[in-house]
């Protein structure tokens, strides 16, 4: 007799696992071990029978999914840039404001002066949207400290939330977001500055699951990217770049070329680019929320990402700038809406490709030997998630095995 912990049923369930129709098993079953880890998932009439649970939990007809997993984000941050918001309004661009000092530097100055503390306070919010949409796992990038304790204080942060929440949290390092004034007309030994202590010492500290950069005309060169690439390399940690947002600077390429998780934005990718990130395994994550925010006009290349069967990943990409987001499921309808994906497409985005984009291979999925990281939905159909706008249909969900709430 296998002894589970739960067991979820009357339950319609999206695998996300196989090819078709978002792996749908109707009036399935799943069961899960106190180890956090699901030991059965099938149609209730395959249920074994020797099959026990400690406990039973009606899905009372709803649609269960992984717990949803948000791959892209910069949510621990302090202040914020309405004021900006309101300057684009009449006409200045993202880019003419970072060029006044404001923009990601605004932000710098207001996360300097917060303690951990301080910012602990201010995302704990943001991460409590996402958890109440049914998000298990977050990835948070750095990237407004830009010294070493700064940078340092936010990935602490960032970890400390993953404790307290019920979330995981995944953490990047993004150091070379933007060069910070202090730094001004002298990039290179910023980058040295990165290479030679901020990235050693996160590693060394373990605070940083990965390495990010923001390679763009108001930010880093391809060349200042690769050092900081090689640098992660050095210090065991994968890369995933900020490439092609807003200009073709030859990033998903360069991506690509070290292997990176996953290469973010997109929208002005060449070809070479493309077919090099199909080569390498890299994730595209598409992030309708900054598109929208920037009232962006030119698609990321979503025919072309196709046609390589490149794993699409959708994100909010929450920052204070260009994508004040805290929903994940209006991310899915937006990826639908402006970017034309369909919503099974979209759903894939935020469970097994946001996976792979953070090079999780055990979440994603509803699958036995997955993390039971779930997520229940009181829909019809799994395509309600991204065709809704502003509601909120989730009812259950389920962290590492752990009841975070249940209808
Ligand atoms: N790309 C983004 O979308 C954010 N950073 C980046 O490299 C924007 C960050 C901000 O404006 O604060
Ligand atoms: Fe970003």
């Amino acid at each position: 007799m296998t002894e589970s912990d739960f067991l979820v049923v009357n339950a319609n369930l999206a695998t996300m696992a196989s090819g078709a129709d978002c792996g749908a098993i109707r009036d399935g079953a799943l069961a899960a071990s106190g180890g956090g880890v699901i030991d059965w998932v099938g149609a209730r009439r395959d249920l074994p029978p020797t099959l026990r649970a400690r406990t039973e939990l009606d899905a009372k007809g709803g649609w269960l999914t992984p717990g949803l997993i948000d791959c892209h984000t910069h949510l621990v941050y302090a202040g914020n840039r309405a004021r900006e918001f309101e300057q684009r309004l009449h006409g200045a661009s993202y880019e003419d404001i970072a060029g006044e000092g404001g923009g990601i530097l605004a932000t710098v100055r207001a996360t300097r002066a917060a303690s951990e503390e301080a910012l602990i306070g201010a995302a704990r919010p943001r991460l409590a949207r996402l958890r109440e949409e049914g998000v298990t796992t977050v990835e948070i990038k750095s990237g407004y400290g830009l010294d070493l304790a700064n940078e340092l204080k936010m990935l602490r942060a960032a970890r400390q939330l993953g404790a307290a929440s019920g979330v995981a949290v995944q953490t990047t390092l993004l150091a070379a977001h933007v060069l910070p004034p202090e730094y001004s007309g002298r990039a290179s030994d910023y980058i040295a500055l990165i290479c030679e202590q901020i990235i050693p010492a996160a590693a060394r500290e373990r605070l940083a699951d990965a390495v990010d950069a923001f390679c763009e005309r108001i930010a880093f060169t391809p060349a200042e990217t690769r050092r900081v690439f090689a640098a992660a390399r050095k210090a065991g940690l994968p890369v995933k770049l900020h490439a092609d947002q807003l200009s073709d600077s030859g990033g998903a390429a360069l991506a690509a070329e070290f292997g990176a998780l996953s290469a973010d934005h997109l929208e002005h990718a060449n070809d070479i680019g493309i077919t090099a990130m199909a080569r390498a395994g890299t994730v595209a994550v598409l992030l309708p929320g900054a598109f929208y925010c920037l009232r962006e006009t030119r698609l990321p290349p979503i025919a072309r990402l196709r046609a390589h069967d490149i794993p699409v990943a959708i994100a909010t990409d929450c920052n204070p700038g260009t994508s004040p987001v805290t929903s994940l499921l209006l991310m899915l309808n937006m990826a639908c809406t402006l970017f034309r994906l369909t919503p099974e497409e979209a759903l894939a985005g935020v469970t097994q490709n946001a996976a792979r984009a953070l090079g999780l291979a055990d979440r994603g999925r509803l699958e036995a030997g997955a993390r039971a990281d779930l997520a229940l939905w009181e829909v019809g159909e799994p395509a309600e998630l991204a065709y809704a706008v502003g509601a909120n249909p989730c009812i259950g969900s389920v962290h590492a095995g752990r009841i975070v709430h249940w209808t």
